[in-house]
């Protein structure tokens, strides 16, 4: 385990990447199981890494720990912190303004103050445990103070700076009260890293017209001579692994056993996304209820499966979505099903990897329908298991999925009409075209998977200030 100042490569994130067992299953941790982790445990390992982040609650201050060979730093909320850093400022203030705006951003100074405090803490940790020359790669929109307060701390190190979600045009961005505030962090990193490119020429635009620094492309020019990159490395998954987990018997006999449960119907529609105003979940319920009145499907040989996860669930406008999906549901269900043939099954759960697998084999057609989503993985991991090449995938245009997934049925999902035709398009397609469309979708979620990712955004890391900074190990075994 790697003690103060000894890391050679850091990872600062939101949480860290692991959940805490309840003391009544016998207490500990257990990985919490995400693409991200996976990508950059090999590398992680090669170079004395850390990862410190937010262990998810605000009981005791905990010291660093090693768990799963890896070397885990907290950072400590109190309530007040999670209430105003956490549920306030990234998830009430700057996740909706990021996101289109499709849900009222709230701008308060008090959350605002928790959140660079809070920054603060995460830079310090930062600080502290970086060896000299050190590679450190801060991640998402809760953090984007770090990288410039890291540097001042500590100018030796290699900062990058990951965006999960989309970055705004600056129309909307400029709402916000400390947009110049935000900018400003975000330039401490020496690289950048967007979903699209059109994320990163947003964000260089507002840098020259909102900051005043010269710009050329996707460079920025400091007045410290330091030069900033902002460019897009799309995010994947661990498509080898999806794939690997859908061939396996016991994935199959669940698909099969999941159809079965539903009454082996002709077309099953499958949705799954955290519980979140922005996927779209309604707009696709919705259109589904009204193809199913219109006569266009039939309860008895049509359903909709929708997992949603549950998500964020103090936070108003959650709650109140969640309120909204289920009176659609039950009203959809109580209109136009039948004795054991509802036409929604809706189940407000998290499932294990396997029984996603199992789910994405047993689907007939995959709905994803953000109204604006950074990638959206959901959909590149229906793909990855569709290693039979059958299924349809129907994409919003507004998921950062859909510029490379450019085979899905895609769709405006703010078009209600335009979206039940193409879910009706979709279900009554042939195999033939199925077969047409997902192989090609494969080969692009095959040959661009996560660990293409991380390698690419830490190889670009590695190019800047080549005469500075020391360089990564490469993982061992790749
Ligand atoms: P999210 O908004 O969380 O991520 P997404 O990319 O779809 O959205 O990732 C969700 C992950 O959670 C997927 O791996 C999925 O399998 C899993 N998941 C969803 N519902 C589940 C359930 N019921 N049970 C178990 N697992 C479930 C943010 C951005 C995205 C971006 C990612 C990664 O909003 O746009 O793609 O980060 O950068």
């Amino acid at each position: 385990m790697s003690a103060s100042g000894q890391a050679d490569l850091v990872i600062v994130a939101n949480r860290l990447p692991v959940d805490r067992v309840p003391e009544a299953e016998g207490g500990g941790w257990r990985p919490s199981p995400g693409g991200l982790v996976s990508a950059l445990e090999p590398v992680l390992r090669a170079n004395d890494g850390a990862w410190i982040g937010w262990p998810g609650d605000t009981e005791e201050e905990l010291e660093p720990f090693v768990e799963n060979d890896m070397s885990l730093v907290p950072v400590h909320l109190t309530a007040q912190e999670v209430e105003e850093f956490y549920e306030g400022f990234s998830n009430g203030t700057l996740w909706p303004l990021y996101h289109d705006v499709v849900a009222k951003p709230r701008f308060h100074r008090e959350w605002w103050d928790s959140y660079v405090t809070v920054n603060r803490r995460f830079a310090a940790k930062a600080a502290d445990v970086a060896a000299k020359d050190a590679t450190v790669w801060v991640h998402d929109y809760q953090l984007q103070l770090v990288p410039q307060m890291l540097r001042e701390l500590r100018p030796d190190l290699r900062i990058g700076f990951y965006l999960h979600i989309p970055f705004p045009p600056g129309e909307l961005f400029q709402q916000l009260p400390w947009r110049r505030q935000i900018l400003e962090g975000l330039l401490g990193a020496d690289v950048v890293g967007f979903q699209l490119p059109g994320g990163a020429q947003n964000f260089i635009r507002l840098v020259r017209q909102r900051v005043g620094h010269k710009t050329h492309r996707d460079l920025v020019y400091l007045p410290d001579d330091r030069t900033v990159r902002a460019a897009a490395y799309p995010i994947s998954i661990d498509a080898a692994g999806y794939e690997k987990l859908a061939r396996s018997d016991a994935v199959d006999e669940r698909a099969a056993e999941i159809r079965e449960a539903l009454g082996n119907p002709s077309k099953l529609f499958l949705g799954v996304d955290r519980l979140d105003y922005t996927k779209g979940i309604i707009a696709r319920l919705r259109a589904f209820g009204e193809l199913v009145a219109d006569g266009e499907l039939d309860v008895e040989d049509a359903i909709f499966v929708q997992v949603a996860t549950p998500s964020r669930e103090r936070v108003e406008q959650y709650i109140l979505i969640r309120e909204e999906i289920e009176q659609l549901v039950g009203r959809v269900n109580g209109d136009l099903g039948r004795i054991g043939r509802p036409a929604i099954s809706y189940l407000h759960t998290s499932y294990p990897r396997e029984e996603m697998a199992a789910l994405y084999r047993a689907a007939d057609v995959m709905v994803v329908t953000p109204y604006r989503d950074g990638m959206n993985l959901v959909a590149k991991e229906y793909v990855a298991c569709r290693y039979d090449d059958d299924g349809a995938l129907v994409l919003s245009e507004f998921a950062g999925a859909a510029n490379e997934l450019r085979q899905a049925w895609l769709v405006n999902p703010y078009d209600i009409n335009g979206l039940k035709q193409t879910l009706l398009d979709a279900s009554r397609s042939t195999a033939k075209e199925r077969t047409r469309r997902m192989r090609a979708m494969r080969k692009t979620v095959v040959e661009n998977d996560v660990n293409a990712w991380a390698a690419s955004f830490l190889e670009e890391l590695s190019q800047v200030r080549e005469s500075h900074g020391k360089p990564l190990r490469p993982a061992r075994g790749s």
